[in-house]
């Protein structure tokens, strides 16, 4: 840290210190340059009077601050973005003339958010919640925002039936809550008259939103897009983020505590490891089809209530995305970033999917009232980084000052304006949209079912009594059993035993009937990329292991728990009832990341526990230590115990098991620490 200067704080006659400019640090001025003298102290009529309305210092400041608030999302309010790259592996050439997408090696930056969508910007990360995965890249021939989901399906196949599912979903509007929550009656209400949504129920009552990380999740353009080539030909393609480091989620327990521990949990994480030099990485892979090989699917693919299993048409991967910088200020970028499906480039243009088309208007519109202006695309982080122009003029907040006379096309008074370019602008598809308008559901989007009952059994046991369990937990939150019958009724088209499971976790006494299906059910394979637990990545990667200690731990066992985590790829956080850190059995000094009442276990993949015989016994009567070990037993996570730590285990009435090892060897406690133990579940939990 700088000397300072001796002049460089002053104090007022009521004691406040006055901090001075000097060689360091720059005069504080207005916003129009004016050195002011004094920013602790209003002018006044006198020392004890009014303050005086001629102090536009006062009031310039306070302005500023009144307005610093601009609305937030309608949806995807809580949101957490970070710059990076994309850099392409693979050229599509044969398919699109998209420069991003055929000029191998060639590194296009990018800025991406993923955020919640229920909830307020407020709301914490880790409601059971779709996230949001939007990517805007800033190619040489314009931005391309890719505005996905981490699930590959929605909820309605009509934009006309987005604002009820936002306000079926969203706070109910007499009482204001509930915040970030799908398990309340209006939901569940809307839901169970919308069969077109029973497909996405069963991803989002899935572990599918309950991330462990922000770099732990899927994405998924959702939508058919279609990519033209050279020769006007045009490929249907689907587009698909698959994390490097594995997909993993937290178990619903541990995600309520993780909401009360760190409502920032993700942001935070993200954060974290960016700053330290990690990066949160994917594999970008596309599904291509041709109208032809469409017409032969058991469904509409321009249904966005269905997917394509690659079983049926692989995934390629075709490149990278890397995020690997937080952005310098929250409000200028991630708040202010503003995405639309309708930034888009040469090369690649839209499907006729009926909820693609809606939101072909709902973004831009959107961002007109949450930023205010028409300008809101020369805010640095929605400006393009290649060269751009055009006659648009004025506006709220214009910040270009275009010099000249012209502004409009064509004309003969410019040397220089910009002109349209035929052979290298955008064309949209020439297609044949013959036929009869009017206000019509496809009969070919009537198969709500099969897709949903394919998610479900392919699903693994533990997987399915999970989503059996959510669906208990949000039903029971409903207070009209009406809506439950209803929701039940459902279920049991999908699987009977589902539904079954589902109506003894609500305690019903009678099944109800069965819902009336428009097509009957198609018994379709499982599909085996739908699985997390089946896919997981074996890997400590990117995790975090806690450390439990207190005075008299041993240095070498937490030094060799340590090394062994971190050599896996896993942060390691040191845990001790004070902050101040402990004095080890050796005599030396531990310094602590976090405080054991503040740092539960649910912030952590794995945890140690290095005491001494006494400091065991002492925790005992610590309900946070009892807490720390016990949460971690039921949340399925390996345990290393020393002696010192079995008094604690017993107090958390704790039956070890194969996931509880000895702190002694590090190496296996690794091993176990690289999944969730799923065999101790049915010990901990009674699963629906
Ligand atoms: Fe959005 N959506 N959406 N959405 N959406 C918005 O735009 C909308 C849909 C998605 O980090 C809003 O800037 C309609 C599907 C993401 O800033 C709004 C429909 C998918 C984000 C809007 C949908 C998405 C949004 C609110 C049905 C996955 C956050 C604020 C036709 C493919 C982007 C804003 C960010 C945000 C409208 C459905 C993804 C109101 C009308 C399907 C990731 O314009």
């Amino acid at each position: 840290m700088k000397k300072k200067q001796p002049h460089d704080a002053l104090l007022g006659t009521g004691g406040e210190l006055h901090q001075q400019a000097n060689a360091e640090h720059p005069p504080l001025t207005t916003q129009q340059g004016m050195v002011i003298s004094d920013n602790q102290n209003s002018l006044r009529a006198h020392p004890q009077g009014p303050t005086l309305l001629e102090d536009f210092v006062l009031r310039e400041k306070i302005t500023h601050f009144d307005h610093e608030r601009i609305p937030e999302r309608v949806v995807h309010a809580r949101g957490s973005g970070a710059h990076g790259f994309f850099e392409l592996t693979r050229s599509l050439e044969a398919y699109t003339t998209a420069k991003v997408l055929t000029e191998v090696g060639e590194k296009t930056p990018v800025f991406s958010r993923i955020s919640t969508v229920a909830g307020g910007s407020g709301s914490s990360d880790t409601p059971r919640d779709v996230r949001g995965f939007a990517v805007k890249l800033y190619t040489k021939e314009g931005n391309w925002d890719l505005v996905g989901n981490n699930i590959p399906v929605f909820f309605i196949q009509d934009a006309i039936k987005f604002p009820d599912l936002v306000h079926a979903v969203k706070m109910e509007p007499d009482r204001g809550f509930p915040q970030a929550a799908t398990a309340h009656d209006t939901f569940w209400d809307f839901i169970s008259l919308t069969p077109e949504s029973m497909h996405m129920v069963m991803w989002i009552m899935s572990d599918r939103t309950l991330p462990r990380s922000l770099r732990m999740i899927e994405g998924f353009g959702v939508h058919s897009f279609r990519l033209i080539n050279a020769a006007g030909d045009s490929t249907f393609v689907k587009f698909h983020w698959r994390p490097k480091l594995g997909m993993q989620s937290t178990v619903w327990d541990e995600t309520v505590k993780i909401a009360g521990a760190d409502p920032d949990f993700h942001r935070r994480e993200l954060f974290d490891v960016l700053g330290a030099g990690e990066v949160a990485e994917w594999e970008f892979a596309v599904q291509l089809f041709t109208q032809a090989e469409a017409d032969q699917f058991p469904f509409n693919h321009l249904d966005a209530t269905k997917l394509i299993p690659e079983e049926l048409v692989p995934l390629q991967v075709i490149g990278r995305l890397v995020l690997d910088r937080w952005p310098d200020n929250f409000f200028a970028e991630t708040e202010q970033v503003a995405f639309c499906p309708t930034h888009l480039v040469p090369g690649i243009d839209f499907s006729n999917d009926p909820l693609l088309q809606g939101r072909l208007f709902s973004y831009r519109d959107t961002q007109l009232s949450r930023l205010g202006s028409v300008n809101f695309e020369q805010i640095p982080i929605n400006a393009p980084k290649c060269p751009f122009a055009n006659h648009q003029r004025d506006g709220h907040m214009q910040m270009a000052q275009p010099p000249g006379r012209v502004a409009y096309e064509p004309n003969t008074l410019s040397p220089d304006s910009p002109r349209s370019d035929r052979a290298n602008g955008f064309v949209s598809v020439a297609l044949d949209e013959g036929g009869e308008r009017g206000r019509v559901r496809d009969a070919s989007f009537a198969d709500h079912y099969s897709q949903a009952r394919q998610f479900f059994i392919s699903q693994t046991p533990t997987e399915q009594a999970h989503m059996a369990s959510a669906l208990v937990f949000e039903l029971s939150k409903v207070e009209h059993p009406h809506v439950r019958e209803a929701m039940v009724s459902h279920l049991l088209v999908i699987d009977q035993m589902l539904g079954q499971r589902v109506a003894d976790g609500l305690g019903m006494e009678a099944l109800p009937a069965m819902a009336a299906t428009v097509q009957p059910l198609k018994e379709l394979p499982p599909s085996a990329a739908l699985s997390i637990i089946a896919n997981a990545t074996h890997t400590l990667e990117g995790r975090c292991v806690g450390i439990l200690v207190d005075n008299g731990s041993d240095g070498a066992t937490v030094a060799a728990l340590k090394k062994a985590a971190m050599a896996a790829g896993a942060r390691v956080k040191i845990v001790a009832p004070k902050v101040g850190g402990v004095t080890l059995a050796s005599g030396k000094k531990l310094a602590a990341d976090g405080q054991l009442a503040g740092t539960p276990s649910v912030l952590f993949d794995a945890v140690a526990l290095v005491l001494s015989e006494s400091a065991g016994k002492a925790l005992c009567r610590e309900a946070a230590a009892v807490d720390f070990v016990r949460d971690a037993f039921g949340h399925l996570k390996a345990i290393a115990t020393d002696a010192g730590a079995q008094a604690l285990l017993m107090a958390a009435g704790i039956k070890p098991d194969a996931g509880v090892l000895g702190a002694d060897d590090p190496k296996a406690f690794v091993d176990a620490a690289c999944t969730r133990q799923w065999a101790r579940e049915p010990s901990v939990r009674l699963l629906a």
